[in-house]
């Protein structure tokens, strides 16, 4: 399955792992690389010391191309950006917010640059700044989401930019809305590969289609989840006005970490997309990719 996306890449199968904060380390990122994809490490807001590491134990575990994602909202994301120069890292894709302040400087590095853009108007302008790709993020993905779908962003993406398209989605179904390559994140969760808590990859196994809710969105950065306990309690909190925005990012700090890393049900939030409904085992990144693919194949020959 060639597509401009495996050119750009060097990749053999036009897929791209997201690039989930607090999750996204060094053997998953290897794991999809070694397999064909472009694996991805994320720097969320991790310590600079810590992001260095992961992306030398990555060059260590694979020779295949790899990428970091830089989170835009995070406090240390300028110092993470010039490490990704530093570390001759191949590829970035970005996510909450406008890199373009740092696309000059990632150009000149030689780094291919894919932004993750929630509409058209974003779109278009990262485009113009030179970005290489972009990848049409609908609100069925996990964490920090944007109002419109995948069915109905991707098709209008694609016809508004002439840079290759990845959408956040199936692969069969993307290729017939226009896009070139897909971004993978909540099947990943469900690797044998992936380090997260053994209580997280259950939940998301286990998540049946309605096993999911929007928190945060009283704050403007909503955030999709598995809906816990803990997860409706924050809904349902601010519906109803009993949690202010302000307690909200109280009650909220630190719950990725105690979700990824402590299985913490009663306090952690376990990020997660829709799609979790159809994820229903844990095997290992090679298996997925293939799989995928293979399904993919059956679908368009149809
Ligand atoms: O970034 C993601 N997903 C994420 S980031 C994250 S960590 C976090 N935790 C709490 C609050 C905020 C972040 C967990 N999941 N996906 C890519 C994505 N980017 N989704 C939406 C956007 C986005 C939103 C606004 C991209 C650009 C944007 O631009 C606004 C502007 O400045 O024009």
């Amino acid at each position: 399955m060639t597509t401009r996306i495996t050119e750009l890449l060097g990749i053999k199968y036009p897929i791209i792992q997201g690039g989930m904060a607090w999750i996204a380390e060094s053997t998953l990122a290897a794991a999809v690389s070694n397999a064909g994809g472009l694996g991805l490490i994320a720097g969320g807001s991790a310590p600079i010391d810590y992001l260095r590491d992961q992306i030398r134990k990555t060059k260590e575990l694979t020779d295949k191309p790899f990428g970091v994602n830089i989170m835009l909202m995070s406090p240390n994301a300028e110092e993470l950006a010039q490490l990704v120069i530093d570390e001759n890292v191949p590829v970035v894709t970005t996510g909450a917010g406008n890199p373009g302040k740092f696309i000059a400087a990632w150009k000149e590095a030689g780094i291919k640059i894919i932004p993750v853009i929630p509409s058209v108007a974003l779109a278009k302008r990262m485009e113009r700044a030179g970005a290489d790709a972009v990848v049409a993020e609908g609100t069925e993905s996990g964490g920090h989401i944007g109002e419109n779908t995948t069915m109905c962003l991707v098709p209008q993406v694609a016809d508004a930019v002439e840079i290759p398209v990845i959408a956040a989605g199936g692969i069969a179904a993307s290729f017939m809305l226009g896009a070139e390559g897909v971004q993978v994140g909540t099947r990943f969760l469900a690797s044998e590969e992936c380090q997260i808590h053994s209580t997280y990859k259950q939940l998301v196994v286990d998540a049946k289609d309605t096993d999911n809710v929007v928190t945060g969105r009283t704050t403007g950065h909503p955030c999709r989840n598995v809906k816990t306990k803990f997860a409706k309690k924050l809904a349902s909190g601010e519906m109803n006005g009993t949690i202010t925005p302000d307690e909200f990012e109280e009650i909220t700090l630190g719950s990725l970490r105690k979700a990824v890393q402590d299985g913490n049900l009663e306090e952690g939030s376990f990020l997660c997309g829709l799609i979790a409904g159809m994820v229903n085992d844990v095997k290992p990144c090679k298996d997925i990719i293939e799989e995928m693919f293979e399904q993919a194949q059956k679908l368009m020959n149809k």
